[in-house]
């Protein structure tokens, strides 16, 4: 049979505006706000806006920092906690507006999304549902003034490529002078389904962020590690933003009804604003790479943070981490190996060339290799006709037809060689699964071993890295 069906999609699949975005991989947070002039992490509403003044902002600095590091797009915490926006919205006095910056004529959410648009990155907005600082919060009047706010970014600040919403809520706060402590009700106060339904109305393309999706979920730490099993897939009905189950957000839920991916989001140093005292704690180029493997090489996408420093730029100690970790980075996948090898396979559907082995190899996104219905136990084998190093292991599965790859390995047979090797074991797949393997590997042949799937598997690219 030449052109068999192909496999029926399995679970939940991507939406396009997911599928667009899982294909960013990696991508930066910009943490600004009076905290970076006051040294917190959490403002607590009361600053004034006086204290916004950057000597030297730079949105052109910022962007081309996140341009050389490889990064796609940038987000921006347009309002923080403590609810100062850095942009002049009509419905609030406690902005840009009011602080000596370009004399109250300043707008740090248009000059970075202009300069991103320069810089060929996507941008995306933070706006956080609590705020320590609106005399209504915690009344149905702020839900308004929160929404007032959405639709100002969403209509004058776009396009966007993701709406970021934070999970943390309530507390005790400024709020208007009023000085106390202020509980929601995480479940229904926000009543996010018709929040989120103004990003829907007015950027259709953005994918909306939070514990509970409903594009992308939280990784459920900020530690900078997606779950080493990882499905796309959870429940994102059982979670509201700041009530979410960790290791679920971690580890995604097999068979689970929706498709919500993982971010991982943390950021280069040890807090999420610039304090002059970690300048020293930047996240070294090692650990930066430890954190892509684990997320972007676990199925999820990177969103590092990089915080602006009071003059309004990134700051020289993470500007040269992030170069080596980019020349570390690029040195690491140089050259694919995987295009030099003859690629067979122990089953292939319809043993049609629509789904032949050599598909994994041809660096084409919409070509596959896939097995028959019912086989869920399948090899790939790559014979690169002599002994070859090779250390690392890319394998994307197919995802438009779904999450399918419960458990495989990476086995190795030398030239002349009976047996087969196992030098490596994993679990999930999904959009992007990379293997660093202890030490670098000698081979004639290599095998990717399918050992469990939830339907016949549907590779979209292998790649062998030395
Ligand atoms: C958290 C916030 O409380 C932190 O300040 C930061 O913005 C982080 C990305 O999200 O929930």
């Amino acid at each position: 049979m030449e052109h068999p069906f192909p496999p029926v999609p399995c679970g939940p699949i991507p939406s396009k505006r997911q599928w667009r975005w899982h294909d960013l991989e990696f991508y930066g947070f910009v943490h600004f706000t009076v905290n970076t002039f006051t040294d917190k992490e959490w403002g607590f509403g009361d600053e004034s806006p006086e204290v916004f003044n950057p000597t030297d902002f730079d949105a052109d600095q910022i962007a081309s920092v996140a341009v050389e590091a490889g990064m796609r797009g940038l987000i921006l915490t347009a309002k923080h906690h403590d609810g100062f926006c850095l942009w002049p919205s009509r419905h609030t006095e406690h902005s840009v507006r009011n602080s000596p910056w370009r004399n109250g004529k300043g707008d740090v959410v248009r000059e970075l999304s202009d300069a991103c648009a320069r810089h060929g990155l996507l941008f995306g907005v933070y706006l956080s549902p609590w705020d320590r600082n609106h005399p209504a919060y915690g009344t149905p009047a702020y839900i308004e003034y929160y929404r007032n706010q959405l639709r100002e970014l969403l209509r004058e600040y776009g396009p966007l490529f993701e709406v970021w919403f934070d999970g943390a809520n309530g507390g005790d706060g400024y709020y208007g002078g009023a000085r106390e402590t202020r509980t929601i009700d995480k479940f229904t106060y926000y009543d996010w389904e018709n929040t989120w339904a103004l990003v829907r109305e007015l950027q259709p393309d953005a994918v909306i962020f939070s514990d509970a999706g409903p594009d992308v979920r939280w990784c459920g730490n900020e530690r900078g590690e997606g779950g080493e099993t990882n499905w796309c897939t959870v429940d994102t009905g059982e979670f509201v933003p700041g009530d979410a189950n960790r290791e679920i957000l971690l580890n995604g839920l097999e068979g689970g009804p929706h498709w919500a991916p993982s971010e991982v989001d943390v950021s280069i140093r040890p807090g999420w604003f610039y304090h002059a005292k970690e300048n020293d704690e930047v996240k070294a180029a090692r650990a930066l790479l430890d954190i892509y493997y684990q997320s972007v090489g676990r199925n999820a996408c990177l969103n590092l943070n990089l915080p602006p420093d009071p003059r309004g730029r990134i700051h020289e100690s993470d500007v040269e981490q992030l170069r080596a970790f980019r020349r570390e980075l690029d040195a690491a996948f140089a050259r694919d190996l995987a295009p030099g090898a003859a690629v067979s396979a122990d089953n292939t559907r319809g043993n049609a060339a629509l789904y032949a082995p050599a598909n994994v190899a041809d660096n084409d996104p919409a070509t596959f290799w896939a097995a028959n219905d019912g086989v869920t136990h399948a090899a790939l084998v790559f014979d690169f006709g002599r002994e070859t190093s090779f250390d690392k292991v890319l394998v994307r599965e197919f995802i438009p037809l779904g999450q399918r790859v419960r458990r495989w390995a990476v086995q190795v047979r030398g030239n002349g060689a009976f047996a087969w090797e196992t030098v490596a074991q994993a679990t999930t797949v999904g959009r992007q699964r990379i293997l660093r393997l202890p030490r670098s590997v000698t081979a004639r042949e290599v095998r990717i071993v399918i050992l469990d799937a939830r339907a016949c598997p549907a590779i979209q690219r292998v790649s062998l890295y030395g």
